[in-house]
């Protein structure tokens, strides 16, 4: 069913639809309205245009009573809604044309609406894409996860350090979910378990209940809408009326307090896991109730537990939800009488775990005896899954060894299918962390590359572009992206070239006013928007980026006169509070633009730009606007990436090394259209066993050597000479992630894109290209991908 051919929907009807949700679900009138008001009252009446395909879909699901798949994930970073829908309902101009009629500005209200920012970066925007993809497909599907009160922290720079505050997106009504009182499970922890007669029964010490808040997630023309399942942590017992009737009103309330800070809060790390016990709590409390959730569904339909798998596809992004292997097998054995071994069999029937990096130390592991007082049961049960997963293998590999309980390795035992998230990522998840594991299971591993969605980082985000795109190959390749290929044969056409750079300029301008308007910072429009957007990590090597400014900053100061190309470099991201070495990049960055953007011999030609509190709703401002992506990972570090995908599909060619998934883009656009530089994955392993690497790459290189100085002499921090020389020292030192040695061959490249850029034609020709050849990194290509490989599921609606 699609909503739009069957209910055709009018600018009257929009208008009449938010005026009665402004008088009768937010009590106003018209005269008192603020833009608050007018923002839900347009954020309800999408939400009832997206009710009917809804049912619609989860009527075709029960009857046909096929396989759902599950996506369990700890993150769903999605950013605002309202354009997002607007636009998969095709009903975004009359939306803009309704409120105008009402005499508010469109773009007002829709800057109203605070980003959902329930992740911290790649990993959570992932699952976001996915669920679009999801339902774009018309595969039967829910996301499950948690609804924490406070997303992802807000960034604020005070004298150029990062100060974090708590993000509040629910202190507003959040327009778009639906509660479920009446949907709820109670989760245990920790406790003791008996056994009798040869069965088990965990006797949890301490509960909180999971309660559900249902988002309805349409797809791409409203033919289909999935559900996005958040579950909030509530008392089992609201009050302890003893406490209070006794005076002690603090203890009354601390059941209601205990159980709330467990979807209090969003953990900010990515890739260094912290190992506390409220994240092990939160990664049980949303597995365990995704678990029985889905379990109550399948038994519901009448199904026999043994036909699970036929019926029931899990997907665990990374190994945040990996208890859920544990969680199943207790269900199936404890609750419902199955054998150990029968169990785990269905339940690996069911499982596929997405592995996102090969960082040693994001690897997630428990302390045995913090996860044993936690989760007793699921601790034993986890010992019968690896001695069946030994005595089945003679195996060499253990799930806990050394006082840990390794997540990795549980996932992987208890999933048929494990994936990497690009071709050379899952190839390095063979040869490295899983080697031992992929030498007995060699059929398991397999590459799912991601994908984003084309809707929200094409159609939505620019729309200069797909108006030209449209208006060259017509209107349907938003499902189907790799259409974009039809845009190659213009690629040196002087007209289309023409209006490829105007829809260009007229990104790069609504950034400017953005910016200006936000931070009052002005940007040369007619300059190159070089831009590195990502979290800060010392992997990613943002501090790489900002030496070769500085580099570029002298050498533009010794010849002032030379044909220099104008840029602006453009940083976003924030870095987890406790990482102390991305930090001081952070302060290092703001500390080298107060220099250099106020150099009156260097301004014509260079600044720096460092906006404050990098989020979805900003990469879909700053993305349509860049000319330059960086993607400039140590080789083998980054699992794929998605931002690369984005820039080069909005037109800008990347400058990158051989990692993740910028190995397949420069496959695809080609590498005339592709900055390569720096080692590869292999050599950065063989370089580091060298002797004094960075020391010498250093004094080779006369350029990086000034720079440093310059540096630790307090050139950027004249009112604390000394600020940087330790994070100076640990480049000569300790330079794990190989700047010094990627550095020369990064700062040529940059020159050479200075000279390529300003020749007109040939620049424009390869954004053409890059736009036209990345179709296949659109999501619904990846998730055709996991429903085949993985899932084996299909398409309810054909697509
Ligand atoms: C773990 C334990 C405790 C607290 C936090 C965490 C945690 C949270 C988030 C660990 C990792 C993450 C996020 C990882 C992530 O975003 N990885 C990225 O995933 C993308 C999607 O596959 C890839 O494109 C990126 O290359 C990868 O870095």
């Amino acid at each position: 069913m699609n909503i739009t051919d069957t209910k055709p929907i009018d600018v009257a009807t929009v208008r009449a639809e938010v005026l009665r949700h402004l008088k009768y679900s937010l009590g106003k009138d018209e005269s008192h309205a603020s833009v608050y008001d007018w923002r839900m009252s347009l954020s309800l009446t999408l939400r009832d245009l997206v009710v009917d395909p809804w049912f619609e879909s989860t009527r075709t699901t029960y009857e046909a009573k096929g396989k759902r798949v599950y996506y369990l994930s700890m993150e769903f970073l999605i950013g605002r809604l309202i354009e997002d829908v607007a636009v998969n309902l095709r009903v975004d101009e009359i939306a803009e044309e309704a409120m105008e009629s009402l005499g508010q500005n469109y773009a007002t209200v829709v800057a109203d609406e605070p980003d959902a920012a329930l992740g911290n970066g790649g990993l959570g925007r992932l699952a976001a894409c996915f669920l679009d993809s999801l339902s774009t497909l018309g595969i039967p599907a829910y996301g499950y996860g948690i609804r924490y009160e406070h997303g992802l922290f807000e960034q604020h720079f005070e004298d150029g350090r990062q100060v974090e505050t708590a993000e509040g997106w629910l202190a507003q009504r959040h327009a778009w979910e639906f509660e479920r009182p009446e949907v709820s499970y109670s989760i245990g922890f920790s406790g003791y378990v008996k056994e009798s007669d040869g069965r088990a029964k965990w006797h949890p010490g301490e509960t909180v209940l999971a309660s559900a808040y249902d988002t309805p997630v349409v797809g791409w023309k409203g033919k289909w809408a999935n559900t996005l399942r958040l579950w909030a942590a509530k008392p089992t017992r609201l009050f302890d009326l003893e406490s209070f009737n006794q005076g002690d009103y603090l203890a009354a309330t601390e059941p209601e307090a205990l159980a709330r800070t467990i979807s209090r809060v969003l953990y900010p790390d990515d890739t260094t896991p912290v190992g506390k016990e409220l994240r092990l709590k939160q990664e049980y409390f949303f597995t365990a109730a995704s678990i029985q959730d889905l379990l109550r569904r399948f038994l519901s339909e009448g199904h026999n537990l043994r036909d699970l798998a036929n019926k029931v596809a899990i997907q665990l992004n990374d190994t945040h939800p990996a208890v859920a292997g544990a969680e199943l097998v207790r269900l199936l054995a404890d609750e419902h009488g199955l054998s150990i071994a029968e169990a785990i069999e269905i339940a690996r029937g069911c499982l596929g775990y997405t592995n996102h990096t090969l960082l040693p130390e994001a690897l997630e592991r428990w302390d045995e005896g913090l996860f044993a007082r936690v989760l007793p049961r699921h601790h034993r049960i986890i010992e019968l899954i690896e001695d069946a997963h030994v005595k089945a293998t003679d195996g060499s590999v253990r799930i806990i060894e050394d006082g840990s309980v390794k997540m990795g390795e549980l996932a992987f035992i208890m999933a048929h299918k494990v994936n990497g998230v690009s071709a050379l990522h899952s190839e390095l998840v063979k040869e490295t962390v899983f080697s031992d594991l992929h030498a007995i299971y060699p059929d398991r591993i397999t590459n799912m590359t991601n994908g984003v969605t084309p809707r929200r980082w094409l159609y939505s985000c620019n729309p200069p572009l797909r108006n030209l795109i449209n208006r060259s190959i017509g209107g349907t390749w938003p499902d189907d992206l790799e259409q974009l290929d039809g845009l190659a044969k213009f690629a040196d056409d002087a007209g289309f070239q023409q209006d490829f750079r105007t829809a260009k300029q007229q990104n790069k301008d609504r950034l400017s006013n953005w910016l200006k308007a936000r931070d009052g910072v002005s940007l040369d429009p007619s300059a190159m928007f070089d831009v590195q957007i990502k979290r800060i990590h010392e992997y990613k090597r943002q501090l790489m980026n900002l030496l070769e400014t500085v580099a570029l900053w002298n050498e533009i100061r010794d010849n002032p006169n030379g044909n220099w190309t104008p840029r602006i470099k453009i940083f976003g991201g924030k870095a987890a509070p406790g990482y102390v070495v991305a930090k001081e990049i952070i302060h290092l960055i703001n500390d080298v633009a107060k220099v250099i953007n106020k150099d009156p011999v260097t301004s014509k030609f260079l600044q720096i730009v460092y906006p404050e509190n990098y989020n979805v709703t900003m990469a879909e401002f700053l993305i349509p606007a860049t000319d330059l992506s960086e993607q400039i990972s140590t080789a083998g570090k980054e699992a794929s990436g998605t931002g690369n995908m984005k820039f080069a599909l909005n037109g800008a060619p990347t400058i990158g090394t051989l990692d993740g998934a910028n190995v397949e883009i420069r496959e695809r656009v080609g590498a005339e259209n592709f900055y390569l530089f720096g080692l590869t994955a292999a050599e950065v392993v063989a370089r580091r066993d060298e002797h004094d690497f960075a020391c010498n790459a250093i004094e080779a290189s006369p350029r990086l050597s000034r720079v440093l100085g310059q540096i630790s002499d307090g050139v950027f921090s004249p009112q604390e000479p000394k600020r940087f020389a330790s994070l100076v020292r640990r480049m000569y030192e300790h330079d794990y992630f190989l700047v010094t040695c990627d550095f020369d061959s990064y700062f040529e490249t940059q020159r050479q894109i200075d000279v390529d850029f300003v020749d007109t034609e040939s620049w424009t020709r390869k954004s053409i290209l890059n736009t036209a050849r990345v179709g296949w990194f659109s999501s619904d290509r990846t998730i055709s991908g996991y429903a085949d490989e993985i899932w084996n599921v299909h398409s309810a609606t054909g697509s």
